[in-house]
């Protein structure tokens, strides 16, 4: 594979866009910059200063906020929000958006983010992410409005995620692709891994965390039933791999296909991952890999979102498999 670098990358897929004015490479390369300082703190998290271990704060979702989850919050906003190429920056992070207006500097791209997702796991080193979506700015005045923050899935820009794993990388799609880039640590360039990246028609793989089974809907059970079934012609029963960290468990969903569930059920009614940054943007970049996302029953990229911190649930991965869980969601509701 040709040695190309994630900027070059970024300049090539420039030249396809109409009217390209390098705003968006130059915003996707300040976002590139802040994941390489995430990634050396994330390497290094426990040795030298103290960054692991809990605040003692609790974020909007209530959640107990890991130092290196601040961390990653303010290095994102403060280098994303200098860029100069953003009116809003939204995080899972803080109860309400961060807007800078057009003559504070303020650019043309909203931009919302998990900066460090799957937290919970940052001290028992499994691998966490940074997930992001990119719209463009509707609203004419210098101002940023509800229609620009409240955008339908499909109207996303771009989106990608970081993980910060055994190696370091950086997936993204703008539309039609997605591409993957592994950090080379030594050069501190991310470098062209995973070209034009396919999710498998169907996979073997189902993840769910069966501790909620008790709260599932009799349809969410039979999903699972299903998959555990015996029936060679469908690779059945499917391995179990739940990680409990978003990034990870939907990476592997990307590379080996399957299925990842996160469903409502009778505590959560809404499941418990975010559409903004969460949701949306892993959903726009499994279509373009040619897999499919849903709430169960709504395709995610349709939705129109109503408040920036909505909850929604998730089925997402192979075509197959996640039509098989609608089906079945279907028959029982
Ligand atoms: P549960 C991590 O806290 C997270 O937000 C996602 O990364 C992950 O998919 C999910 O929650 C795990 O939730 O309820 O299974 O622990």
């Amino acid at each position: 594979m040709e040695r190309i670098t994630l900027v070059q990358h970024l300049r090539r897929q420039e030249m396809k866009i109409q009217g390209a004015s390098g705003e968006f490479t130059s915003l996707m390369n300040e976002i590139l910059v802040a994941s390489k300082i995430i990634s050396a703190a994330v390497n290094k998290a426990g040795i030298g200063e103290d960054i692991l271990g809990l605040t003692g704060k609790t974020n909007v979702q209530g959640e107990e906020v890991q130092k290196l989850d601040e961390y990653a919050n303010k290095t994102f906003i403060k280098i994303i929000g200098q860029s100069g190429h953003v009116c809003a920056i939204a995080s899972e992070e803080d109860p309400e958006p961060i807007l800078i207006a057009t003559q504070e500097g303020g650019g043309k791209y909203i931009f919302m983010m998990d900066p460090l997702d799957g937290s919970s796991n940052i001290d028992v080193n499994v691998s966490i992410g940074t997930i992001f979506s990119i719209y463009r700015k509707k609203s004419k005045g210098s101002m940023t409005l509800d229609e620009d923050l409240l955008q339908r899935g499909d109207q996303q820009v771009a989106a990608g995620y970081i993980i910060y794993g055994s190696s370091t990388m950086f997936v993204y799609t703008v539309g039609e692709s997605v591409f993957g880039f592994t950090l080379d640590p030594e050069l501190g360039e991310f470098f062209l891994s995973h070209d034009d990246m396919k999710i498998p028609e169907t996979g073997d793989i189902y993840s769910a965390n069966e501790g909620n089974r008790a709260h599932w809907s009799e349809g969410q059970k039979q999903v699972v039933e299903y998959f555990k079934e015996s029936d060679d012609a469908t690779r059945r029963p499917y391995k179990l791999r739940y990680i409990g960290s978003l990034v990870s468990d939907f990476h592997r969903t990307l590379l080996k296909g399957g299925i990842f569930m996160y469903p409502r059920d009778a505590t959560s009614p809404d499941g418990k991952l975010r559409f903004s940054y969460e949701a949306a943007p892993l959903s726009f970049i499994v279509e373009n890999a040619g897999g499919r996302a849903s709430t169960g029953d709504q395709r995610i990229l349709s939705l129109q979102p109503t408040q920036i911190h909505q909850r929604v649930p998730l089925y997402i991965g192979s075509k197959k498999d996640v039509k098989t869980a609608e089906d079945i969601l279907k028959k029982y509701s």
